[in-house]
């Protein structure tokens, strides 16, 4: 199976980038993101309680997002290649995590793609998508700071924890979501010929 963290800042382009990633290599793509923001709609439990951090600009609380995942690992079980995880984990009790849900299912993380955007791009791309979004958190530039923030105290050490097991690959995520997504397929082709 290829199971590939797709790992960067708010507005790096996980969500761009995932949809070309699974149509390329075949995978499911599982967006802790897109499987939230359903959950607010739905106004389920998870999804009352999720919104009160996500408008702000916070993480959701950890146990909310690893059950979403976990369920949605055995939904899938035995008929998917593999998975693009897009913004999960974001915190290393998250990944630890991770790790446990896919070695229960015989499987691993292939390896984490970090985008490394610089600061200012990554204002403009939210500001501008807010434009379109309907999202609150990309509707206030004091949000969009507060998230930038909140990656960089919680999500960043997440990078850590794959460096040390020989996983992560930096991507630069400057340029043409084309250019960008060449980057990427080099970077999985070097793993698949491992
Ligand atoms: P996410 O939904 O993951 O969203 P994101 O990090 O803001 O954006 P992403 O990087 O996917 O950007 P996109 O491709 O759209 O998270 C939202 C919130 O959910 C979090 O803040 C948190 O509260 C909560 N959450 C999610 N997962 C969680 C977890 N695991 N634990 C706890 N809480 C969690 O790109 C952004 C914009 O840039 C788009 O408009 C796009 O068109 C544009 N763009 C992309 N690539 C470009 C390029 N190359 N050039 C120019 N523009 C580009």
């Amino acid at each position: 199976m290829l199971n590939i963290v797709l790992f960067g800042p708010p507005g790096a382009g996980k969500g761009t980038q995932s949809q070309k990633i699974i149509s390329k290599y075949n995978l499911k793509h599982l967006s802790t993101g897109d499987m939230l923001r359903s959950a607010i709609q739905r106004q389920t439990e998870n999804g009352v309680e999720a919104q009160k951090f996500m408008d702000r600009g916070e993480l959701a609380p950890d146990e909310i997002v690893i059950g979403i995942i976990g369920r949605c690992l055995d939904k899938y079980n035995g008929t998917a290649n593999g998975f693009v995880f897009d913004g999960f984990p974001r915190t290393t009790v998250q990944a630890a995590e991770l790790d446990v849900l896919v070695e229960q299912r015989n499987s691993s993380v292939s390896l984490m793609l970090g985008l490394e955007v610089e600061y200012d791009e990554l204002i403009l791309r939210l500001e501008n998508r807010a434009n379109y979004s309907g999202r609150a958190d990309d509707a206030d530039i004091t949000i969009i700071k507060n998230r930038i923030d909140v990656y960089n105290q919680r999500t960043r050490p997440v990078m850590e924890f794959y460096k040390e097991q020989g996983k992560y690959v930096g991507i630069k995520g400057m340029g043409s979501v084309d250019e960008i997504f060449q980057r990427i397929c080099n970077a999985v082709e070097l793993v698949e010929n491992r």
